[in-house]
């Protein structure tokens, strides 16, 4: 690599260069020359320059060797030829972290200009390149034979892949004939209580939306409170979080203007490369990684959904762009992907508090759905395969009392410790299962039988039932109980009652009853606390029920979860107690986590005074919002045979067996 550096350097040396000195005399040895062509003294002359000539040209390419061999050549090479390079990097970063990318700075800098900057650049490329090169090197030096092999292969048909894509295509993207959405857009309600109530909803999302905007415009999200932007390491240096979150709310609340400029945002903002703007540069972090889990539910759920609203083709490309970008996570020996990714240079590795090493279960578990919908956007089958690949990891395990564990360990492709919860780390997995198979039409009988299989084993192992008759999902730690409920298993009550519909005849009246449990006690879990919203986490032990004992689990986040199962609970039986919840729910909102700046989380629900966390989490819009919107809209705004939402409320349409997906569309 260094070579390209030095290149120019070889093409100019005085006397014409190496290569006509010593090819040019017709490729015999010095001797040869010498002799054979001594005839008078003119001749002499000339032979004895030329072997001169040869000499010098020889005596420079032994300093160039002795340079090249002398221990760390590039340090040496980097004092000679480009003055102090490290200086010059220095200067560079510098520059750009001033937003001076086109400004000479002192000394050299100012006399050598571009050249210079040319240099500095060259040498930073050629050193990450380097290092990343070495870093590959060890990985691979610790693998076996085998799983060397495997991953040359699987590259290869990457490449294959991706040319065949690339062929003849726009954008690289098969044509696809968009059909409008199916119920897109909704009536108003006819109840004028209803029409207020859900207009009430929509001027919230327009509070949080204008805030964003004002204060925090482009990145990931709010600080309502110091009015500023929120970065959170999870998306690494991909920005616009609320913005690509917010989307499909923005669209089925009719917001256009907004729904506009953010489109716009991103046709000329998003960007999933590390290569920084000078003006944002010192807010990045270089080689930042991302959570695939995240940026897959939040930036890739958000953009297939913008597109399957709109048809407009700039979410498909980014969303495809974005799932390639996520594919390196999968190089793992058992394919089950890391939970961090590094997008620049594919390197992946796992949370480090996780158990030896292991993937997380609610993390490689969602990432089905929208990767299935990435496979039919693209025609590239690539995606579906990666996440089929889990599915037989999965299937192929033994599972303790036929339960998930939380943890996976990558490497080995097996369990790491027997932890398994509803809540916190194994949540979307049941999620997807039961969404993987309504989404495809129910034609994905493998996702329905491991669905009903695991609610079992919850049922069995996991479920029980207070002194005071609240239902409750605990979570189970090797064989224990522990009594905690967290906000995060609240979203299973909307998940039962979805699921009970298309359950056996014997289980749907059950299913159902299971959802309306969870409501009511995720509902008393809010109502419980003096601000009536509820904590993290809620316990049923040491003498309480539904309420958080831990100061550490005493804060709400303006998590979607409860009224997320109100939402279900609502559209599945149309018991008005649901609607009054929400509307508390909404109250509460107001009340408490309202301020001047966009909407706060809140670090203790059972104070009478709120203390802000200050963060409005951009899945407050994405979730928290719509679900609300839709707990106050008629069934007919986005039906649920018709629409899947992925964990973090994006629509992804059913996949209509025959590929006739939304075929019904306008009836
Ligand atoms: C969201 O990002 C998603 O709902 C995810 O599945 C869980 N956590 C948050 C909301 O609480």
């Amino acid at each position: 690599m260094p070579m390209g550096g030095l290149l120019p350097m070889f093409n100019s040396p005085p006397g014409g260069g190496l290569g006509s000195g010593l090819g040019g005399g017709g490729g015999g040895s010095i001797g040869g020359l010498g002799i054979r062509k001594v005839a008078g003294p003119g001749a002499f002359r000339l032979t004895e320059k030329f072997v001169l000539l040869l000499v010098f040209s020889a005596f420079i390419t032994l300093c160039f060797g002795a340079i090249f061999f002398l221990p760390d050549s590039s340090k040496l090479l980097s004092g000679v030829f480009f003055h102090s390079n490290s200086a010059l990097q220095t200067a560079s970063d510098h520059k750009q972290g001033l937003g001076l990318g086109g400004i000479g700075v002192g000394g050299k800098g100012e006399t050598e200009g571009e050249g210079e900057r040319a240099a500095a650049d060259n040498l930073a490329k050629i050193r990450e390149d380097h290092e990343r090169a070495l870093r590959e090197a060890k990985e691979t030096l610790q693998k076996l034979p085998e799983e060397i092999q495997k991953d040359i292969l699987q590259e290869k048909e990457q490449v294959l892949q991706n040319e065949l894509l690339n062929k003849g295509n726009a954008g690289g993207l098969p044509h696809l004939d968009f059909r409008p959405p199916i119920g897109a857009i909704g009536r108003e309600p006819t109840d004028p209580e209803i029409r207020l109530k859900r207009a009430k909803i929509k001027e919230m999302m327009k509070h949080a939306w204008d805030n964003y905007k004002h204060y925090a415009w482009g990145l990931n999200e709010l600080k309502p409170i110091s009015k500023k932007g929120h970065s959170s390491s999870l998306f690494g240096n991909i920005q616009g979080a609320t913005i690509v979150d917010a989307l499909d709310t923005l669209y089925i609340m009719e917001m256009k203007e907004e729904f506009k400029e953010a489109k716009e945002w991103i046709e000329k903002y998003l960007d999933f490369n590390v290569v920084s703007r000078p003006y944002l540069y010192h807010k990045r972090r270089l080689n930042a990684e991302i959570s695939v889990f995240e940026v897959n539910i939040r930036f890739v759920g958000g953009l297939l959904s913008a597109y399957y609203l709109t048809g407009e083709e700039i979410f498909r490309r980014k969303a495809v762009e974005l799932g390639e970008k996520l594919l390196p996570a999968f190089h793992t020996p058992s394919g089950i992907p890391w939970a961090l990714l590094n997008l620049k240079s594919g390197i992946g590795r796992n949370w480090p508090w996780a158990s030896g090493g292991s993937s997380i279960l609610a993390e490689f578990g969602t990432l089905h759905l929208e990767f299935v919908h990435l496979s039919h956007l693209s025609g590239n089958p690539v995606f579906a395969e990666k996440v089929f690949g889990i599915r037989n990891v999965l299937n192929s395990l033994d599972k303790p009392q036929g339960l998930y564990p939380n943890y996976l360990n990558p490497s080995s492709g097996q369990w790491g410790q027997h932890h398994v919860s509803v809540g916190g780390l194994g949540d979307s997995f049941y999620e997807y299962l039961l969404k993987a198979w309504l989404m495809s039409d129910k034609t994905d009988l493998e996702a329905k039988k491991m669905y009903f299989a695991a609610v079992q084993a919850i049922e069995t192992h996991l479920i029980r039932k207070s002194s005071g008759g609240l239902t409750y999902i605990a979570e189970w730690k090797g064989g224990l109980l522990e009594h905690k409920m967290g906000h995060l298993t609240c979203f299973a009550g909307g998940m039962f009652a979805l699921g009970a519909a298309c359950a056996s005849p014997e289980l749907t009246q059950h299913h159902i009853e299971l959802g309306a449990e969870i409501a009511r006690t995720c509902y008393e879990s809010y109502n419980r606390t003096a601000m009536k919203l509820g904590p993290e986490a809620f316990r049923f032990d040491g003498g309480v029920e539904a309420i958080a004992t831990r100061q550490s689990e005493k804060y709400y986040i303006l998590r979607p979860e409860v009224v997320e199962t109100y939402m279900y609970m609502w559209r599945l039986t149309h018991d008005p107690k649901y609607r009054k919840w929400a509307w508390e729910a909404v109250e509460a909102l107001e009340k408490h986590c309202r301020v001047d700046g966009g909407y706060s989380g809140l670090r203790d629900v059972y104070l009478k005074q709120e203390t802000y966390d200050d963060v409005q989490q951009s899945f407050f819009l994405a979730e928290t919002l719509k679900y609300l919107y839709l707990l106050f809209s008629d069934d007919d705004l986005l039906p649920l045979e018709h629409w899947i939402f992925n964990t973090e409320a994006h629509l992804l349409p059913v996949l209509r067996k025959g590929g006739q997906e939304l075929e019904e569309n306008h009836k």
